[in-house]
């Protein structure tokens, strides 16, 4: 898009919210409620579009529909909940209050592999907080973002400029970061896009909404039930083909019970069905791109050659040549290997033994990301450790689950590298909107604060 473009983008964003903000918000609500009504009639469809861009297996495209139809049923209940306190004033007749205002402009950046449901997060809060929304999708999901703009313009009315799409790349995320006039850029990427970005965005003190990447760990405890740990390791670590920003990345797993852990996540592994994603019965799918192919051959072979023990991660289904369809890996390290710190976008599990579940937690917690963990147990006293001030140190924190597929209700998110933002639910629209604390004075004098005296006869 040339600058002449890019100019008339903004002004009609800016132009809309205008509108927009003064529309009372349960009126708001309504016209998300409508959104989410046409996510609904075309969620087959919009699933389809997931599936043949992302590449990702038909339930989890629909599934990922579903989360954005989720929101917009949670952008609906907010629209009457946009609450301010109102706090006890310490002077007679006055009453202090927050009030809770749209911010204008929102940009949203958005990855390939949630291309619907993370914007639904962002778009949702954003429209119900008041504030219009300047997308950039991944250029490799730009047909997903026309088809959530279509079904937008459907529904609204006069207000179809409120979500306006910006395709491109990183010059387009640059154009987005300077901008004065937008308020709060929100992206999701790697941490590497995020350091790049966000220092632009903090140089004009714009606000920022960052949700970077992961590198997820599961523990799992003598008392686990293995049925149940199996099948949420495999979803975590293999579905969407390892490619979510919650996928499962290390397992931690009490010596009593490694030698059955492993040898059943082998076999779980090996049953997997890996295969085109719009064929029924396929769980994993091909990964994004070849670059994603070679950076997980990279790491593995660097593996190798150290002679850790690798089980899979090798290319099939190679007669079609340009999709990169991998086995899983798993790799079971002895020790921590380099190749372990950092999140590669891909399906392998890296699987270590530990004693004490407090070096379970110590390992989990030594590196740089901090989105996504869980422990499997079922002795209360190893989960409440894990979830205390000295369990995990990540935004989320499961309990006998795996560490991908969260819910819209709760607010999505991490620490550290993860870049520490929260969207989706609980009080995260708080994100997308600007708080006034108003005091108002309704007698007919004027005391001071802290009983300063100023008398000015
Ligand atoms: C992401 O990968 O960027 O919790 C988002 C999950 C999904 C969202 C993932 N609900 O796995």
């Amino acid at each position: 898009m040339n600058n002449k473009e890019y100019e008339v983008l903004v002004k009609k964003s800016k132009e809309i919210s205008l509108k927009w903000r003064t529309l009372p918000a349960p009126q708001r609500g309504e016209l998300i409620r409508l959104f989410g009504e046409e996510l609904r009639l075309q969620k087959v469809q919009l699933a389809q579009t997931i599936t043949k861009e992302a590449r990702k297996i038909h339930t989890e495209s629909l599934g990922e529909v579903q989360e954005a139809i989720d929101m917009c049923d949670f952008a609906v209940g907010l629209s009457r909940q946009l609450y301010g306190l109102t706090m006890p004033s310490e002077r007679p007749n006055h009453r202090l209050q927050e009030l809770w205002h749209p911010l204008g402009v929102v940009g949203c950046i958005t990855a390939f592999n949630f291309p619907m449901a993370v914007f639904a997060w962002n778009f949702c809060l954003a429209a119900v907080c008041g504030n219009s929304i300047i997308w950039k999708p991944s250029p490799h999901a730009n047909q997903c973002a026309k088809g959530i703009k279509k079904a937008w313009d459907k529904v609204s009315g006069d207000f179809a400029d409120l979500i306006l799409v910006l395709e491109g790349g990183n010059e387009e995320a640059v154009l987005i970061c300077k901008d004065k006039r937008i308020a709060l850029v929100s992206a999701t990427g790697s941490t590497q896009m995020g350091k790049e970005l966000a220092p632009m965005v903090s140089a004009r003190l714009g606000k920022l909404l960052l949700e970077l990447g992961g590198n997820n760990a599961a523990i799992v405890c003598p008392s686990a039930d293995l049925d149940l740990t199996i099948k949420g390791i495999a979803f975590s670590a293999c579905g969407t083909t390892g490619q979510r920003c919650t996928s499962l990345r290390r397992l931690f797993v009490h010596e009593d019970i490694y030698d059955d852990c492993v040898k059943r996540l082998r076999n779980c592994f090996d049953d997997l069905i890996i295969g085109c994603p719009t064929k029924e019965g396929s769980q994993i799918g091909p990964l994004i791109s070849e670059e994603s192919y070679n950076r997980m051959q990279e790491i593995l072979d660097s593996l190798k050659s150290k002679g850790v023990d690798v089980i899979g991660g090798e290319r099939i289904n190679i007669e079609d040549p340009k999709e990169f369809y991998v086995k899983p890996a798993l790799v079971l390290v002895d020790t921590i290997e380099d190749e372990m710190l950092k999140e590669t976008f891909a399906p392998i599990l890296y699987v270590k033994k530990y004693l004490d579940l407090k070096d379970a937690i110590f390992m989990q917690n030594n590196v740089s990301q901090g989105l996504s963990s869980s422990i499997f147990t079922n002795d209360m006293r190893e989960s409440e450790l894990f979830l205390s001030e000295s369990g995990s140190d990540c935004g989320i924190a499961n309990v006998n689950i795996g560490t991908s597929g969260a819910e819209i209700g709760g607010a999505f998110g991490g620490e550290k590298d993860t870049g520490g933002g929260r969207e989706s639910g609980s009080d995260a629209w708080k994100n997308y909107m600007r708080r006034v604390t108003a005091t108002i004075n309704y007698g007919d004098e004027l005391p001071l604060a802290q009983g300063v005296e100023f008398d000015e006869s």
